[in-house]
């Protein structure tokens, strides 16, 4: 078998890279590893950026978005009593979208579905090859029959644990990052959201953050210990702890329902150099990894593969090659400043167990700093609304 672009993974970056490439006449296979249902049974993010939602929109994927999305104009802060809102539209003239990674997902593979270009899901042992040369290949085991498609380039949009990165050579890679010593447990319910908007609180007992998927759905997560495991966590227990967390009167609008998901996602920063090797290219959370505090992991998903498939056109159809050259350095200069952001969101939101009494009252300054300082606060709007592509 032949292809031009082999895509390994079927999340957003892996289905947002084939929609695009499929639309511009250049054909690919996706590879993913667990069925589509699996795929779509994850409850991951939840905010989009505007840039993204006008990429989507761009590639004539975002109907629905614009139909079932909802426009935030900001959100809150809470923090040792007082709330302070963190006005998007005013200070950085821009809003986000309240739309679910599963929708876009589920989008994604419908769009793909009609297009008739090729997902193979259940791929088992993944492997790579030639990328270091002009015929790379992947290989991998269908039904207990081990397969090969040869290919002009493959693309890692498999994750932080794929075979992408695992791939690459060791003199090359350079890994950064850290792990944070909590998670996040979060839950989703079919009750009405506690605010119109989203609200982060942080909290002596720990982060919570109140969010939605629509006027009937809600998401809410607490920070947890690391290690810890959803199946301790009783629905009841749960709403309890959130709500502890909460300003008194968002609390009381917590609406307690039966849990249709519950999970704990683990935190950390982490960032692969460069995300190219040769004719293997890192897109997604294959290349970087950022905690949910700045809603920004699907974000950088979106904004790799806008990237990429810009170069992998152009290299394809005109032969020019300065935009995969250029790939890995275009889409890190993206990477660091939202891991930057999302670093310190979550330094200033959550509770680390061996904090210093000097470093809470720095994140007590830093807090007044937000609500003395109208530039502050513009330079948090940006980064939440999202650098340009
Ligand atoms: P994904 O991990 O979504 O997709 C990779 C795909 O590759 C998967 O389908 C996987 O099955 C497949 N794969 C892996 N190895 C393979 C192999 N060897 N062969 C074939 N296929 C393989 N971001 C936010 O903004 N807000 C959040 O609240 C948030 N919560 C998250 C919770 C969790 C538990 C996780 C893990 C991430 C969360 N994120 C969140 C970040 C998340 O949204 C990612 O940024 C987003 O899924 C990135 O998409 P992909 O790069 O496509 O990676
Ligand atoms: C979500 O709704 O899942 C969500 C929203 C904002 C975040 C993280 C997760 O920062």
């Amino acid at each position: 078998m032949r292809t031009q672009v082999a895509i390994i993974g079927a999340g957003p970056a892996g289905l947002f890279l084939g929609h695009v490439l499929t639309r511009a006449g250049i054909d690919n296979v996706i590879l993913e590893r667990r069925d589509a249902s699996r795929v779509l049974a994850r409850i991951r993010a939840g905010v989009l950026e505007a840039g993204s939602a006008d990429l989507l929109r761009k590639h004539g994927i975002g109907a629905r978005m614009d139909a079932e999305g909802l426009p935030h104009d900001g959100f809150s802060l809470a923090f040792g009593g007082r709330r302070l809102r963190v006005d998007l539209r005013g200070l950085a003239g821009a809003s986000v979208v309240v739309y679910g990674q599963t929708e876009i997902t589920r989008d994604l593979m419908e769009a793909r579905a009609a297009s008739g270009a090729r997902t193979v899901y259940g791929a088992e042992d993944v492997a790579i090859e030639g990328f270091e040369g002009d015929a790379p290949a992947v290989t991998w085991r269908e039904g207990g029959v081990v397969r090969r498609i040869g290919c002009d380039y493959v693309c890692a949009c498999d994750g932080f644990h794929g075979v992408g990165r695992a791939s690459a050579p060791r003199a090359t890679l350079r890994e950064h990052g850290r792990a944070y010593p909590f998670g996040w447990l979060g839950v989703l319910v079919d009750a009405p959201p506690a605010d119109h908007e989203l609200l982060y609180a942080r909290h002596e007992r720990g982060f919570a953050l109140c969010s939605m998927r629509s006027a009937t759905r809600s998401r809410y997560y607490v920070q947890v210990p690391e290690g810890e495991r959803a199946q301790d966590w009783s629905d009841a227990r749960f709403f309890d702890e959130l709500r502890r967390r909460l300003p008194d009167d968002v609390a009381e609008r917590v609406t307690p329902a039966p849990s249709l998901e519950k999970s704990v996602a683990p935190l950390r920063s982490f960032v692969a150099e460069p995300m190219r090797f040769g004719r293997l290219f890192l897109a997604g959370d294959a290349a970087h990894i950022v905690p949910p505090t700045g809603a920004k992991g699907l974000n950088l998903a979106l904004g790799d593969v806008h990237y990429l498939s810009e170069a992998l056109i152009a290299r394809i159809r005109d032969g020019d090659e300065t935009g995969i050259d250029g790939y890995s350095a275009k889409a890190l200069a993206r990477v660091w400043r939202a891991e930057r952001f999302s670093w310190r969101m979550t330094g200033l939101m959550h509770e680390f167990p061996d904090e210093t009494p000097f470093e809470r009252r720095m994140k007590d300054a830093e807090f007044a700093e937000l609500e003395a300082s109208r530039a502050a606060r513009a330079a948090l709007a940006e980064n939440y609304v999202g650098a340009p592509l």
